[in-house]
């Protein structure tokens, strides 16, 4: 039997970080548009870094290019950290990156799944996606970084009566009905294992990890560009995260998130 599940508190969350996690400040919320907005409203009005927002639900939840994140009630984790890196802008796409890696130990901290990265944003288990990250920055004069909101959401259950038809073959869920409400566990686990990478964000040493877990080099690959789409072969992952692919002309290519999306062609 699900227990009957409801808004996640504060101190539930707070009780169980750890490590470098405890110098995350977290606030939840029950219903909100998007954590993203609401973070970066407090960034623009100067909140330091470590403020981490969290809802139990949000009505306009977003992915990538203006898509949307189902969020419903009870079922998920949807939460912003507002981060302030001291690193150059062209090194954010780190951030979802350490993010995805990190994603994946707190699911393995708290069960037997094994996550993988769909490269470049987006965490696996068993061929359906569990999890999505986006990453919204603010550029300060000199081309580094004003602040950063690294955007998490995760389907911590499946939703009663399913996922909606645009997704239901798509969306998973990182635990089954009959291991309850541990989206508390979960949000704070992946805090602290956040805090302890992002620690480590101006090397790319974490880039080794992110290769190991990434599923998508070794697969056919579709590149969606707006001028349409080409299959390729991904090779590999390099220390940046970008994925390199060879088109069937044998020409070969590095990809940056942010130009191009990746359909594999099972999905
Ligand atoms: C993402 O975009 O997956 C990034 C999602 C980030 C959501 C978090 S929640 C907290 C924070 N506040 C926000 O407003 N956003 C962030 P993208 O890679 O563009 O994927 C979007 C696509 O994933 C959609 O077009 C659907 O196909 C699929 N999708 C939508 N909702 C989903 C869900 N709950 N589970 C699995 N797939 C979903």
């Amino acid at each position: 039997m699900t227990e009957k599940t409801g808004f996640i508190q504060a101190k539930e969350i707070n009780s169980r970080l750890h490590g470098a996690g405890g110098c995350f400040r977290v606030e939840t919320y029950e219903t909100v548009d998007s954590t993203n907005a609401i973070a970066r409203e407090r960034a623009a009005d100067g909140e330091p870094e470590g403020l981490v927002v969290i809802a139990s639900a949000q009505t306009a939840g977003r992915g990538r290019k203006g898509r949307s994140f189902f969020s419903p009630e009870s079922t998920g984790i949807y939460m912003s950290l507002l981060l302030r890196p001291q690193i150059a802008a062209e090194l954010a796409l780190r951030i979802t990156t350490v993010a995805a890696v990190s994603v994946c130990q707190a699911i393995e901290k708290l069960s037997s799944r094994r996550p993988g990265i769909k490269w470049v944003n987006d965490i696996f288990i068993d061929g359906r996606k569990v999890c999505g990250i986006l990453t919204e920055t603010a550029l300060a004069v000199g081309g580094r970084l004003e602040y950063a909101v690294l955007g998490i959401g995760v389907n911590a259950l499946e939703p009663e009566g399913g996922f909606p038809d645009d997704i239901r073959d798509i969306a998973g869920s990182v635990f089954a009905a009959d291991e309850g409400d541990r989206r508390a566990q979960l949000a704070a686990e992946i805090i602290s294992c956040f805090a302890e990478n992002y620690a480590q964000l101006a090397d790319s040493s974490y880039a080794e990890e992110y290769r190991r877990r990434c599923i998508v080099p070794g697969s056919r690959v579709m590149v969606l560009r707006p001028d349409g789409t080409r299959e390729a072969d991904a090779l590999d992952v390099d220390d940046e995260c970008r994925l390199l692919v060879r088109y069937d002309d044998g020409t070969e290519e590095l990809l940056y998130s942010g130009e191009i999306s990746i359909k594999l062609n099972r999905d």
